[in-house]
């Protein structure tokens, strides 16, 4: 049977013993100039971009949501496994047992699972225990990282560099939704075990972040942070 005759987007299968079949990749080069320009723009486009914890109960688009999600799943990928699964929940009683069972989890790590190092690590962030974000913002996105795959038959299959995968694909997340102007918080409850039971997924998937993704409420306030400068993260030899 000829392959991809129709105009049906080919789906994606693992690759995994496939041959390397290359096609040509010649992107038009863009011009320095130009180049420089986008830099600057993007640049200071991301310093814009803050993680707010007070949101607004207003809807957001949802394609702006799917299309942000999309360009979090172009990440690199270790062998291209592509190990994520993203969530999208907005079902506010999904929402409201997502919220329950972090809430649950926090108490227990601000009453002191934390320890004193870390509460004090956290108290200019002015973090606590209580999660509104996830029932005030309409939608969250609850990241999972796949850490293996099955094949058809069951039979279980490594996936590489599952954590920098997922983190990565996870950055480019968050920079998609604060280009295309939504705001976003990642919350990493621990232990994060119940998310899979909430939200019924796979035995080998394992929850990574909950994004709660919105607009800020109107009264929302961030930390006084400043950024370590240029100079202090980059090193050129
Ligand atoms: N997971 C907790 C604590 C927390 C930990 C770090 I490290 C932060 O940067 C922020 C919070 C919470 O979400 O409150």
């Amino acid at each position: 049977m000829p392959e991809n005759t129709t105009d049906a987007p080919q789906q994606w299968t693992p690759l995994h013993g496939t041959p390397y079949r290359p096609v040509p990749y010649h992107p038009e080069r863009m011009p320095a100039e130009e180049s420089l320009a986008h830099a600057e723009r993007l640049r200071q486009r991301m310093d814009e971009r803050r993680t707010v914890r007070r949101f607004s109960t207003d809807p957001v688009p949802g394609q702006v949501l799917r299309d942000a999600i999309a360009c979090a799943a172009t990440a690199p990928s270790g062998a291209h496994q592509q190990p994520w699964t993203f969530v999208l929940v907005k079902d506010p009683e999904v929402r409201r047992r997502i919220r329950e069972a972090a809430e649950h989890e926090e108490k227990i790590s601000y009453d002191g699972r934390l320890g004193e190092e870390w509460l004090a690590a956290l108290r200019p962030l002015g973090t606590d225990a209580v999660k509104a974000h996830m029932t005030d913002a309409p939608a969250l996105i609850v990241v999972f990282q796949q850490r293996y795959w099955l094949g058809e038959d069951g039979t279980r299959h490594k996936h590489y560099y599952v954590d920098e995968s997922v983190g990565i694909a996870v950055g480019m997340l968050l920079s998609a939704l604060h280009l295309s102007g939504l705001a976003a918080l990642i919350h990493t409850p621990s232990p994060m075990r119940f998310l899979r039971e909430v939200l019924d997924r796979p035995e080998n998937e394992k929850a990574f972040a909950v994004i709660p993704v919105g607009y800020p409420a109107e009264d929302c306030e961030v930390p006084d942070l400043v950024r370590k400068s240029l100079d202090q993260v980059i090193v050129e030899v």
